[in-house]
């Protein structure tokens, strides 16, 4: 591939009910959304992960443009590369920045796969197969609010239900769930807003047979996930604290989780995520594939990952309507009455931004070429 110029897009786009978590209340997805064009006409698509706000990572819609511009597109613009995975061997060396960097990566994989003519999925060493779904639920006002949302993601044929907890609301919409709709799989996510001293409340939740607790301490604390889990029946499993497949090695080595959430959007891409989902195999850790909330463009990303055989549980990769009406695609991603997602076909994630949309969705723009 040659990369003759980049577009850089600033998109924002309503969700359909607010999100909201330990960490704050969500009404929009603002993102960075990349195009690489190839010289042969191809086109590459990338969504950047980080938020507006610096609150479930460091990093920021701002931060993420920063780098993208300044420091990771300018030496891959006109820049012969044999295969995406090449891309960060010719980045000057940039500390972090994980999310800015997954955004240009998956690109570069979307159009290596359209310029292979295979499904992103085949290319990533997955088999294209209909993914099963699980769902992430928002902080609701009441546990009858939250009773109502389960009860019609169940009958939408979601296959996991994950709630988000914190302090003060945890053991409360357990129970209430528990109660209403029996042994159903659940689970529960934290996004780090415990400390170790609340472990007795965490212990607790073991009587409710949960599929697992994801993250409940701040991201960098392996040592006290670890004692946390010592102490729990209930599996951790981690998200924000797995940065790549080093996180991974050093928490599986010392105890800290059971289960493994892989974000390419989080890990700086496809590259690291390959590399934590065959440590976690290696460990006979079981995988799921995490959400962030993405238009559809990311989506179909996650799905083609999700198609690798470590992904042994159902993901956070659901239908496009649960966030966005319309999506940033069209056609939108849609869920079968089993609780299954079809891959997109075709080649590299095998969807594009509708142009309307992209257009009226977008607050800033710039093309960076060579
Ligand atoms: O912690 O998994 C998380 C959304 C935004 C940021 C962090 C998380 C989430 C979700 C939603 O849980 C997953 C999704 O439905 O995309
Ligand atoms: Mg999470």
């Amino acid at each position: 591939m040659r990369i003759e110029a980049v577009d850089l897009a600033i998109v924002r786009l309503p969700l359909v009910r607010p999100f909201e978590t330990s960490f704050g209340r969500m009404d929009a997805r603002q993102f960075v959304l990349l195009a690489l064009r190839d010289a042969s006409g191809a086109t590459g698509w990338g969504e950047c992960v980080a938020d507006a706000d610096p609150f479930y990572s460091a990093e920021t819609t701002s931060t993420a443009w920063d780098v993208l511009s300044k420091y990771l597109v300018p030496p891959i613009l006109g820049r012969e590369l044999a295969h995406a995975r090449d891309l960060p061997g010719v980045w000057p060396p940039v500390r972090g920045h994980r999310m800015a960097k997954a955004a240009l990566e998956m690109a570069a994989w979307d159009l290596q796969g359209r310029l292979d003519g295979r499904p992103l999925g085949e290319l990533l060493g997955g088999t294209v197969r209909p993914i099963a779904a699980g769902v992430s639920i928002g902080i609701q006002p009441s546990a009858e609010a939250l009773i109502d949302r389960v009860a019609a993601e169940l009958a939408d044929g979601y296959r996991r239900i994950k709630i988000k907890i914190k302090p003060g609301w945890d053991r409360t919409p357990v129970e209430a769930l528990r109660r209403r709709f029996g042994a159903i799989p659940l689970m529960v996510d934290a996004n780090a807003a415990y400390t170790p001293d609340d472990a007795p409340v965490l212990a607790a939740l073991d009587d409710f047979d949960l599929m697992m607790i994801e993250q409940p301490l701040d991201e960098e604390d392996l040592i006290r996930h670890a004692r946390l889990q010592a102490a729990l029946r209930t599996p951790i499993c981690l998200d924000e604290s797995i940065t790549g497949p080093a996180a991974a090695a050093d928490a599986i080595a010392l105890g800290a989780c059971r289960v493994i959430n892989i974000k390419p959007g989080r890990m700086g891409g496809f590259g690291p995520s390959l590399g934590v989902h065959a440590t976690a195999v290696a460990h006979g850790l079981p995988l799921w594939h995490g959400g962030m909330l993405e238009s559809g463009i990311g989506r179909a990303h996650n799905l083609h990952l999700s198609t690798l055989p470590g992904f042994t549980l159902p993901g956070d990769v659901a239908a496009s309507r649960r966030y966005f009406v319309p999506d940033l695609i069209e056609p939108p991603i849609d869920v079968d009455p089993n609780g299954f997602i079809a891959v997109p076909s075709g080649p590299g994630i095998g969807v594009e931004p509708h142009a309307g949309r992209l257009r009226s969705a977008t607050l800033h723009a710039e093309t960076l070429r060579p």
